[in-house]
Formats: structure tokens, C-alpha cells, sequence
């Protein structure tokens, strides 16, 4: 297992879509071992292949809280079957270091996917693993936290970002 270096906004890789999986093998299996280690050593609640530069359509949550023991959830090829209700959520997003942005989301979803041993399981969520879901589910289709904020606010984020950037490759 190796930790991966994860993309930060406005890198254009975040933007590429995941492709789909045809089989599972050894090679995505170890994919996804990273993407695990990837999520936990940032901290995060969730992890999209697009974010560390792996345009494939596999993302991992582990939504446990800190004193409960780990509850690592992998998504191959998912598809959104269903989305009830909306709410707003205070989100991150690991390749938006330090942005919290409220965005809105469905309640509760419905989602089919493979696992990591490439059997298809359908799940119903609610609270933070619906919110992660559908997040990671955006990562996949090339879209971003940013995307769902008013245009003020996208501005702000926007220049927050790429100042960031620019100083840290100064
Ligand atoms: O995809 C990512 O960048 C990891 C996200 C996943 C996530 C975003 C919003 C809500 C749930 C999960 C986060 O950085 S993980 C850390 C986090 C979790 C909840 C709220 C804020 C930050
Ligand atoms: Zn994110």
C-alpha cells in the first residue's frame, strides 16, 4: 500500500472523468488499498480516484467516527439510483485544503456498486454517508465543491485556491 499525493483545486486532472471498470483485478484492488490508506492518513471521510490523478470510477468512504471502529465502504462503478430530499451540509473537500462551504444535497440516496471483490451491492444511506456518496460521486463526473456555490461565493473560493497555489509553488 503506498499514501498518494492528492490533486488540489484548479488542477485540470480533477475535471477528467472516471472510466468505468470492466473487472476487477489485482491492479485496482491495490488502487483501492491506496485510496484507502490515502483517505485515512489526510484525515478524510472519503476518497475519489479522480483526486489522486486515477480516472476511474471507484471512490471509498469510511464515515465512523473517531471512537468506533473503522467502516470502510468501496464503490465501483456506482450509479445513484435513487435521492430523496434536500439539506444543506457543511462540506470539505481534500482537494480544497482548508474550504468549508455549505452546499446543499439530497437526504437520503440509493446507490448500486460493485465492491472491492467486484460483487454488486445496492446500499440506502442517510446523513454524512449519503452526503459522502453523492460527493464522491460528483469526483468521478469531473465535478467539484465548487461547482454548487453561487457565483460570488465560486469567485471567492476560486481566488482563494489559486492564490494558494501560486504561493506554495513560489
Ligand atoms: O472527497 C473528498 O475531498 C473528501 C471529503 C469527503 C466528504 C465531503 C463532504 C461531506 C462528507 C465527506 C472530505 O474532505 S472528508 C472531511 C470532511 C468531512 C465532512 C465535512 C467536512 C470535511
Ligand atoms: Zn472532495
Amino acid at each position: 500500500m503506498a499514501i498518494r499525493t492528492i490533486l488540489h483545486y484548479p488542477d485540470p486532472r480533477l475535471r477528467e472523468p472516471g472510466r468505468r471498470v470492466e473487472k476487477m483485478t489485482d491492479e485496482l484492488r491495490s488502487l483501492v488499498d491506496d485510496m484507502a490508506e490515502t483517505m485515512y492518513a489526510a484525515p478524510g471521510v472519503g476518497l475519489a480516484a479522480t483526486q489522486i490523478g486515477e480516472p476511474w470510477q471507484v471512490f471509498v468512504v469510511d464515515c465512523a467516527a473517531e471512537d468506533e471502529p473503522s467502516d470502510l465502504r468501496v464503490f465501483v462503478n456506482p450509479e445513484l439510483l435513487e435521492l430523496d430530499g434536500k439539506a444543506p451540509f457543511e462540506e470539505g473537500c481534500l482537494s480544497f485544503p482548508g474550504a468549508r462551504e455549505e452546499v446543499e444535497r439530497a437526504e437520503r440516496v440509493r446507490v448500486r456498486a460493485w465492491d472491492r471483490e467486484g460483487s454488486v451491492f445496492e446500499l440506502e444511506a442517510d446523513g454524512l454517508l449519503a452526503v459522502a456518496i453523492q460527493h464522491e460521486y460528483d469526483h468521478l463526473h469531473g465535478v467539484l465543491m465548487i461547482d454548487h456555490l453561487g457565483p460570488l461565493k465560486k469567485r471567492l473560493l476560486h481566488r482563494k485556491m489559486v492564490r494558494r497555489d501560486v504561493s506554495a509553488t513560489a
